[in-house]
């Protein structure tokens, strides 16, 4: 018989503690893919406790590019169902038998067997993941400021290929915490269609023998009915992170900036965060990507300084006097060209010229000077 799994006691803590609060530069990365239904390496241990937001969005993407044979006539995915959980429960995992709670998922769309399980799992789960209803082949669905911490960063969340035997799409035990203990910035995942291998069956159908013996949880991606091509895509997008109870609360984020090389706006700061017991704020931000726009906090004024083009995310941190902190992320996006020295180095020995372009982009005059 099957059964959840569940690792061992926690392996003891590192000697290295590690910051929490602070996010990762890492963004956008498909690292997981197919992969997705192997669990994320043991969690870092984290000194602080925090919690973070994330907006999770499914998106089906189940076309006649990801079944060339086409699709059922009443094609859609089941309601999505997961949880937020920690690294000592696996609810489902590539080459292990299906519990029945994913069995019920595979073959049927059902729900409630692994929302069982899923409490079963007691305080290992902080919170169960489910989607409104089923969703058709192209729909998307967001669940909307998802709530992880430090105890529970992994987020497994699936959902059926229906009609279908026993396909399903998902992930499982995907950690929002990097090896460092910073929270992802985001993570973008596509998903491939796996057999839960608990029942027979080669087409679009339900009702089909059961495998006897049970087969384990496998990839059939390109196979069968499946091209290589991804089944859904699920996007995971951080929208605040808060550390210390009590503290201040992101308010109203700061939307992303699209910005030209040279822009320097300024950017209130006191709407962005609440603060439940009213105490006075200090703000901070750092920048990601300092070399395409640095950023400068006075006071509650943020002062972005572009300078090159490329994409960066800026931090934006509110502070209370007892060390309580809430931090979102903005994007900046910076356009324009490149700055290029024609100036030749001193030490070309060549009689080379060059040339420089000033532009004025403000109606105040100004002064420029060159020395060589
Ligand atoms: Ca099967």
């Amino acid at each position: 018989m099957y059964s959840i799994r569940r690792h061992g006691p926690p392996a003891p803590p590192t000697a290295a503690l590690v910051v929490c609060g602070v996010l990762a530069a890492v963004a956008g990365a498909d690292d997981h893919g197919e992969g997705s239904l192997t669990p994320s390496p043991p969690d870092p241990t984290v000194a602080d406790r925090a919690e973070a937001t994330y907006d999770i969005v499914f998106t089906g993407t189940w076309t006649t590019t990801a079944t060339p044979g086409g699709l059922p006539a009443t094609a859609h995915f089941s309601p999505l169902i997961g949880a937020v959980h920690n690294d000592s429960v696996v609810f489902l995992e590539s080459g292990e038998m299906a519990s029945a709670g994913v069995e019920s998922m595979a073959e049927l769309g059902r729900t409630g067997t692994l929302r069982q399980e899923i409490n079963a799992a007691g305080t290992d789960a902080q919170s169960v993941l489910a989607g409104l209803g089923n969703l058709g082949p192209e729909e998307t669905e967001t669940l909307a400021a998802t709530v992880l911490s430090t105890e529970h960063p992994r987020v497994t969340l699936v959902t059926m290929i229906a009609p279908s035997p026993d396909w399903f799409v998902g992930v499982s035990g995907l950690s929002l915490l990097d090896a460092a203990g910073d929270w992802r910035p985001s993570a973008t995942l596509s998903l491939y269609p796996w057999d839960a291998g608990s029942e027979n069956g080669t087409e679009f159908s339900l009702n089909n023998p059961p495998t006897n013996p049970q087969g384990v949880i496998a990839s059939i991606r390109g196979e069968g009915k499946f091209s290589d091509e991804r089944m859904a895509a699920l996007s995971l997008s951080l929208k605040s992170v808060t550390t210390g109870n009590g503290g201040p609360e992101v308010a109203t984020p700061i939307d992303p900036q699209s910005l030209a090389v040279g822009d320097r706006p300024t950017i209130p700061l006191a709407a962005a965060f609440h603060d439940p017991a009213g105490r006075t704020l200090a703000f901070s931000a750092v920048s990601l990507e300092p070399e395409v726009a640095a950023v400068s906090v006075t006071g509650d004024s943020l002062r972005l300084s572009t300078a090159a083009p490329g994409k960066t995310t800026i931090l934006v941190t509110a502070s209370e006097p007892e060390g309580a902190a809430a931090t979102f992320p903005f994007a900046v996006d910076v356009a324009g060209a490149h700055r290029v020295w024609l100036f030749p180095p001193a030490s070309d020995a060549p009689r080379r010229e060059g040339f420089v372009r000033v532009v004025n982009r403000s109606s105040v005059a100004g002064t420029v000077s060159i020395r060589a």
